[in-house]
Order: C-alpha cells, then sequence, then structure tokens
C-alpha cells in the first residue's frame, strides 16, 4: 500500500512537472511572439533591400557651407545569383539620376519617391551605385553607394 502512495506521488510530480514545462512553454511564446522568426517576418519572393538618399551638411572654419549626398546604407551585400529589389527611397535632394556600374540599369529617384530596381548578377564582385548629379566633391558628392555580390 505504501509503495501504491509513492508510485502514485511521483507520477503526480511527474505530471505537475509537465504542466509547468508546456505552461512556461507556451507563456514564453505568446510573449516572444513565437520569439523564432526574424523581424519582419519570413520574406515572400524576392529579398527586399531599402536605401535611402541622405546628405551630410557642415561649415568649415572659414564660414563655407560644405555637404555631400550620400546613400544610406552605403553598402549592401547579395548572394551571387539572389533576385533582390533596390528599393531606394528619396530623403534628401530633389533628383538623383543613377546607373549601377558593370550592369544596364539606370534610373532617379525623386525626393518622397521610392524607385524600385530588381537586381541580379551571376558575377561576383562589387557594384558600384553610382549618383550623375552628385559625382565627386566639387559636385556635393560622391555620391556613391556598393553592392557587394559574393
Ligand atoms: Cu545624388
Amino acid at each position: 500500500m505504501a509503495r501504491v502512495i509513492v508510485v502514485k506521488r511521483k507520477v503526480l510530480h511527474f505530471i505537475s512537472a509537465a504542466f509547468l514545462l508546456l505552461a512556461g512553454t507556451i507563456a514564453y511564446y505568446s510573449w516572444t511572439g513565437g520569439g523564432i522568426e526574424p523581424v519582419g517576418g519570413l520574406p515572400e519572393g524576392d529579398r527586399v533591400i531599402h536605401m535611402v538618399t541622405g546628405e551630410f551638411e557642415s561649415t568649415t572654419a572659414d564660414g563655407r557651407k560644405i555637404e555631400a549626398y550620400g546613400w544610406n546604407p552605403g553598402t549592401v551585400f547579395v548572394e551571387k545569383d539572389e533576385k533582390v529589389k533596390l528599393v531606394l527611397y528619396g530623403v534628401n535632394g530633389e533628383s538623383h539620376p543613377f546607373y549601377i556600374e558593370g550592369t544596364t540599369i539606370k534610373g532617379e529617384v525623386r525626393k518622397g519617391k521610392e524607385t524600385v530596381v530588381p537586381f541580379q548578377s551571376s558575377k561576383e564582385g562589387t557594384y558600384r551605385i553610382i549618383c550623375l548629379t552628385h559625382m565627386d566633391k566639387d559636385h556635393s558628392g560622391p555620391m556613391i553607394g556598393y553592392i557587394v555580390v559574393d
């Protein structure tokens, strides 16, 4: 009889522990929303890479205003043969006509607008996205971004 009580108590402890483990797991997943998906959820279709047009401004010691436009982020990474969509959003600067070196891709990013560029390359390397208005420091540049394919 005493042995049956001990066994029943062990079973009860096991059931309690299993219940607590299950409750803890459910609580964890409801607090974290699952906790295992990357931020933004799993991608559907081509991966989207966002870049914006930005601007740096400063004044030199002799009172001269200087500025430079740039892509932000300035460098993005793409796998070889991966299809991506570059979504280029114009924030600073009215217009940025651009081309991507080594490709036939060209376009323009305008303030307040998104320009979507499909990009895919079977050749590894660094592809520069170059703004034609802001080519060098004398034209508020160089506004050059880097697409690294590897
Ligand atoms: Cu530009």
